[in-house]
């Protein structure tokens, strides 16, 4: 068989998602996800412009030539808009492959390597008993690890904190609400700092010491105040500290870890394996944060997960909603296979992504799982898409309490 035809598919239902569609001479029809939260034009552009031209009449079974070839011949490597389009790629060619082998994807991978992925879910509140209210919900509903976040008194709204406290209200749809800029948020590391480890030690105190509890740092802090607040946090056991300061550069880590033995994750806004060199090699995290559709695909995550395994550290995929159902799903079936996955990130998407993106993934008694359907599982609907118009929406932006810009 070959590639027939390969479609850029731009939608907004309830958050921007681009989808790649490739189907082939016999009509086998491969789903994969291109979606850069805030950027999103750049990657369908890219693709469109770049790289749906060299895909028609290919051989569809061959990926890893297909990766190669995507990789090597643009000449120019990495970044997170080559490497979203990438993996889109990369992604529907699998799904195709298991399609046409009547087998889902993770049985191409190894098979299943463990009943279902443990799940993790984002509860947050401006302050503790809203936060105790948000993690009872996920208690409700199944989730056996949760990664707390709450306001710091004397800074306003804060990224990966509801703003709108009522039932049913969520912050992580669109959390620029739509508008033409980012929204500007304060920020305040001292404050944050004196704040979270009380947090923490409330929330133990009344939630017991077996619940799985994560925190993300959003890459706030220097490595000196990363190390601080790892040491400051290790009598609540955390599963992990998230981003404690941005990881771009790698030996600022060696200072993060001498110092606490709270486990670390990073790399969420990485796209390679080389983002990881020195991470790895010299263990200095715990849990790789790439998501599928960020890092090149399946064949480009695999081999780093391969990789992170000689030196025991294990997966900790990024699962925010502006990963779309294909690029969760895809995830999924990775994280089923192989041997050192960890947790899986996972807030539900809305109902109007869910009624774009069917889904065939489960969640029970805290446990995802990818569904048996062949291929990802994951069917996207046409005429529903066309109801919901791409519209710019972007993440907020952190400055100083003197106005500085500071990391997101
Ligand atoms: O801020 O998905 O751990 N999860 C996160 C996410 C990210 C957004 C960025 O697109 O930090 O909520
Ligand atoms: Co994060």
């Amino acid at each position: 068989m070959t590639i027939r035809s390969a479609e850029v598919l731009v939608s907004s239902p309830g958050r921007n998602f681009v989808t790649l569609r490739i189907t082939t001479d016999d009509g086998v029809v491969g789903l994969g996800d291109a979606t850069v939260n805030g950027r999103e034009l750049a990657v369908a552009a890219y693709l469109t412009e770049h790289v749906l031209p060299l895909l028609i009449g290919r051989d569809e079974a061959m990926i890893e030539d297909a990766w190669q070839f995507l990789y090597r011949s643009a000449y120019w490597r990495r970044g997170p808009i080559t490497m979203a389009a990438i993996a889109a790629v990369d992604v529907a060619l699998w799904d195709i492959k298991a399609k046409v082998a009547g087998l889902p994807l993770y049985q191409l991978l190894g098979g299943a390597s463990r009943t279902g992925c443990l799940a993790y879910g984002h509860a947050s509140g401006t302050d503790l008993d809203a936060l105790c209210v948000s993690i009872q919900n996920h208690l409700d509903q199944g989730f056996k690890a949760i990664r707390i976040q709450t306001g710091v008194p004397g800074l306003g709204q804060i990224y990966g904190v509801a703003g709108d406290q009522r039932p049913g209200q969520r912050y992580d749809y669109e959390p620029a609400k739509r508008l033409p800029k980012p929204a500007e948020e304060l920020w305040d590391t001292r404050a944050y700092l004196r704040h979270v480890p009380g947090v923490f030690a409330a929330v133990r105190e009344k939630f017991g010491p077996e619940l799985v509890l994560l925190h993300d740092g959003h890459h706030r802090m220097t490595p000196n105040q990363a190390g601080s607040l790892g040491k400051s946090l290790e009598p609540y056991d955390l599963f992990w500290l998230e981003d404690c300061t941005p990881g771009e550069n790698q030996e600022g880590m060696r200072r993060v870890r001498s110092q606490t033995t709270t486990p670390l994750a990073i790399g969420e806004v990485f796209n390679t394996v080389y983002d990881y060199q020195t991470l790895i090699t010299e263990q200095l995290i715990d849990y790789v944060r790439s998501a599928v559709t960020h890092t090149g695909g399946i064949t480009a995550l695999r081999k780093l997960m391969d990789f992170a395994a000689i030196y025991q550290i294990k997966s900790g995929f990024h699962g925010p909603t502006d990963i779309s159902p294909v690029g969760q799903a895809a995830q999924l079936h990775l994280g089923l296979a192989i041997h050192n996955f960890g947790i899986q990130e996972y807030m539900k998407h809305s109902e109007e992504t869910l009624q774009v993106f069917r889904t065939s993934y489960t969640f029970e008694n805290g446990l995802l799982h990818p569904g048996n359907n062949p291929g990802l599982g994951v069917d996207y609907d046409d005429d529903l898409a066309a109801g919901f118009e791409y519209t710019p929406a972007y993440l907020p932006t952190a400055r100083l309490l003197d106005g500085t810009v500071h990391d997101w």
